[in-house]
């Protein structure tokens, strides 16, 4: 893990003066380090030390926030600050974060675990930290002016509560809430039930869905955007940037989102047939449980579905909204579909130096291959190349890697997938294959459909 540490001890003075106005408490013996995160990449998961066991999950492009134990108390530290996050090769966003990357670390605790949270105000305004979604003592709900003072800049507050249950959380502010949501404050909390065999998985992939408006060459998001958005994404990262989701063949799955844009977010996953088991409110009852191909995760929710992973493959997991699996585009893109632009295209070639390229008359799948001239700090529309050539998605997209013979923790990527020979759409050379009568159906079993690849006529 690459974590750089760093010590308060600095500023130790006044966030000590803050800390023990809000708790009362003067037992600290220091505020805990808090960890920093340099790397835009998924880092391993990080295994409980002491206490229950259970199976950590892992974060798309993301971290866990290490934390320690101070007597029956289990201390985080979380920094409120100006981040710069790369959000796909190629581009990075000035952004507002915690401790070094938008979205923040996952928080991992246990049901039951006294959490003691420290946050700290390096954002040139005042925040606070909500935890939606936990059920947590009024004055720990963490609404500025309502619940809190606001945390000024500079300051460090202490959050403390028991966690009741167990589920899937986020954190953000409560606290000029449009502009800081807009810059990228968020992260998610996930906590394990007390027993290890409830609701166990082997995998447990967590993102947050989010969204940006940055103007191709700039790098500060508009923060007074309201459904406009030209960067949708997870975890402040767009396809192709986004983690791949590395599973062994025979896992249990759980894949785990919540939704801090304006919109709401479609997921679907190829492949599979899954079922809901978490929602804001908690695990779902296996009765009141059906199965789905695509779930609407609305603006504010969480939801994880869980599926077992029997088929191998590289499955596409992405949002359903056909302009979320895109990447900053002009919002003045004009139709062209089915206009012959050949004419104007000479025509404009002749005025302007260096040619003319109209775009769009069959359709705009050539986006996807053209390297076009871009100015600094944007990414394509369509990219993201998989082993039979441009993906022609953005945004929203990842892709679900199930492996035969994976190691328990190995989320590396596997490379492609090897298709096994005659399980791949082809292209028709030559005849036809022959129509056949098709067999009746004897013993009553069901038919088996094989792809069968017809002998090629033509040279290849
Ligand atoms: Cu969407």
């Amino acid at each position: 893990m690459s974590i750089s540490r760093r010590t308060f001890l600095a500023t130790s003075g006044l966030a000590l003066a803050s800390v023990s106005q809000v708790s009362g408490r003067s037992a600290f013996a220091a505020v805990p380090e808090a960890p920093s995160q340099a790397s835009p990449l998924m880092q391993p998961p990080l295994f409980p030390k002491s206490g229950p066991d259970y199976q950590p999950v892992v974060t798309l492009n993301g971290w866990t926030l290490p934390w320690r134990m101070n007597g029956e108390w289990k201390e985080f530290h979380i920094v409120a600050e100006p981040v710069v996050r790369e959000m796909a090769p190629g581009m990075k966003a000035h952004l507002w974060g915690y401790n070094g990357q938008s979205p923040g670390p996952t928080i991992e605790a246990v049901e039951g675990d006294k959490v003691r949270i420290f946050v700290t105000n390096r954002l040139p305004e005042h925040t606070t930290i909500h935890w939606h979604g936990q059920l947590v003592p009024c004055g720990m709900d963490g609404v500025g002016g309502l619940t809190q003072p606001q945390i000024k800049p500079g300051q460090t507050f202490v959050y403390e509560f028991q966690l009741r249950k167990s589920g899937t959380f986020m954190y953000h502010p409560h606290a000029d809430e449009m502009v800081q949501m807009a810059m990228g404050m968020m992260g998610f909390f996930v906590v394990h039930p007390k027993d290890p065999k409830l609701h166990r998985v082997d995998r447990d992939f967590v993102f947050l869905l989010n969204a940006f408006d940055i103007e191709p060459g700039s790098y500060v998001p508009k923060i007074n955007t309201m459904l406009e958005f030209n960067l949708w994404c997870w975890n402040s990262r767009v396809f192709p940037g986004i983690d791949h989701l590395v599973v062994a063949k025979g896992d249990r799955v759980r894949i785990r989102f919540g939704n801090l844009t304006m919109t709401n977010h479609p997921i679907h996953m190829h492949g599979y047939d899954f079922e809901v088991t978490c929602t804001d409110g908690g695990w779902t009852r296996p009765e009141s449980r059906w199965p789905e191909v695509t779930v609407d995760c609305a603006v504010g929710q969480m939801r994880a579905f869980e599926f077992d992973a029997i088929y191998e493959g590289d499955w596409a997991i992405h949002c359903h909204k056909s302009h979320h699996t895109m990447n900053a585009m002009g919002h003045d893109v004009k139709t062209y579909i089915g206009v012959d632009q050949r004419d104007v295209r000479k025509k404009i070639s002749r005025l302007v130096s260096g040619g003319y390229m109209p775009m769009g008359s069959a359709g705009m799948a050539e986006m996807g291959e053209m390297e076009m001239a871009a100015p600094d700090n944007t990414l394509p529309m369509m990219t993201g190349f998989g082993q039979f050539g441009p993906v022609e998605m953005g945004g929203m997209f990842s892709v679900v890697k199930v492996r035969e013979g994976l190691a328990r923790h190995d989320y590396k990527d596997p490379g492609w997938y090897r298709h096994p020979e005659g399980t791949v759409a082809y292209e028709l050379r030559g005849e036809s294959p022959p129509v056949t009568e098709a067999p009746r159906p004897s013993s009553g079993k069901a038919m088996e459909f094989k792809a069968v690849k017809p002998k090629r006529h033509g040279t290849h």
